[in-house]
């Protein structure tokens, strides 16, 4: 159905509900690809087992994540949507990916860096070559662009290098795959801390706004959001927690900065916040209900997996005919 048309993948981990930050840095721009591209949205489980995962919770929260996937505007009819472990593919190529990516490339990676410290007593093989399998994702279906935040670039630089030395090695095999890195919400901060990353495993509440936050909650948060001593809302040193609002603003209202200094010229930091609380509350009202709709039939997200599951897993079985024949492999008989 999707024939000669680009292909563009993403992923998400089911490892906790998701955030504001992984719905404007991410999310909210998939669907802005479902009519021009072949989009490939794939709820990322291998990847959340790289951090310890609760069985019962990890499995709420994949059909949690495909619910989400479609309650922001994914039709199934028109992306594939899929869990990753279902297409055990990816698992394959990860390996064979892991023996084209040297140690000291995986070393250099910031989030490995970060999640390490996190987790220092669980610094597994997996958190470390997570970046492998992220480029198997990507490079399995030909992916030729890649919507994520600004803190997945240094993966997609990776995932660059990789096909690039396996195209070296072998001749073309796969295609070199762009990030589309959305300018205004590429980074959302938290709310307790401005110069941290908002994100979704973080253990303070008041830190990250869920999507799945009721309008109290939300408006609640952005009132308690660290902001400076000052009180006027404009960007400038020392100014990160206004200036993080200003952009979940912009990125909700498509208004640019100036426009939003001069809106709330004289008004003080209060009424900023309320602002900035009611217009993403009210923003994520829909999502909510459709959610709140989808995620009560899980026969339904079922059927969404299974399908999305074997047209990826068809997909996926080109490039690895591909990539067999090229290392040597021999390629299995079937039936
Ligand atoms: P975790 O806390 O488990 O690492 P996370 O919140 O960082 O999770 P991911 O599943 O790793 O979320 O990311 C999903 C997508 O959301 C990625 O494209 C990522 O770049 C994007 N994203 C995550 N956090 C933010 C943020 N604060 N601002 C903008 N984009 C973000
Ligand atoms: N590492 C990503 C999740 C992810 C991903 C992908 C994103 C796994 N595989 C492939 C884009 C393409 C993250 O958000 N932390």
């Amino acid at each position: 159905m999707f024939k000669d048309k680009k292909v563009v993948f993403s992923g998400v981990q089911p490892s906790g509900m998701l955030t504001l930050g992984n719905y404007l840095g991410a999310i909210k721009n998939f669907s802005a690809f479902s009519d021009e591209y072949h989009c490939y949205y794939c709820v990322v489980d291998m990847h959340a087992i790289t951090v310890r995962q609760n069985p019962a919770e990890l499995r709420r929260r994949t059909y949690d994540t495909l619910a989400l996937y479609m309650a922001c505007g994914l039709d199934p009819e028109k992306n594939v949507l899929f869990v990753q472990s279902h297409v055990p593919a990816h698992a394959e190529l990860g390996w064979i990916l892991d023996c084209y990516t040297m140690f000291g490339e995986l070393s250099r990676m910031t989030q490995f860096k970060d999640k390490s410290a996190k987790n220092a007593d669980n610094i597994n093989a997996g958190l470390f070559t997570y970046p492998s399998l992220m480029a198997a994702d990507i490079l399995l279906y030909q992916t030729e662009m890649v919507p994520v935040g600004n803190d997945q670039k240094q993966h997609l630089e990776l995932a660059r290098d990789i096909a690039n030395r396996f195209n070296g090695v072998y001749g073309d095999t796969f295609v070199v795959p762009d990030p589309y890195i959305a300018k205004t919400s590429a980074r959302i901060m938290s709310l307790a801390e401005p110069t941290k990353k908002m994100s979704k495993s973080d253990e303070n509440e008041n830190a990250v706004i869920r999507i799945l936050d009721d309008k109290d909650t939300v408006i609640r948060k952005f009132k308690r959001a660290v902001t400076d001593s000052g009180c006027e809302v404009c960007r400038g040193e020392g100014k990160e927690g206004i200036e993080n609002l200003m952009s979940i603003y912009s990125a909700v209202t498509g208004k640019s900065f100036e426009d939003i200094e001069a809106e709330f010229a004289g008004r003080g930091y209060g009424d900023f916040k309320l602002a900035v609380g009611e217009t993403v509350a009210d923003s994520l009202a829909g999502v909510r209900s459709e959610f709140a709709r989808l995620s009560a039939d899980k026969k339904y997200l079922e059927d969404v997996m299974a399908e999305g599951a074997g047209e990826a897993a068809r997909a996926a079985q080109r490039t690895m005919s591909k990539v067999r024949r090229k290392l040597g492999f021999i390629e299995p008989k079937r039936g």
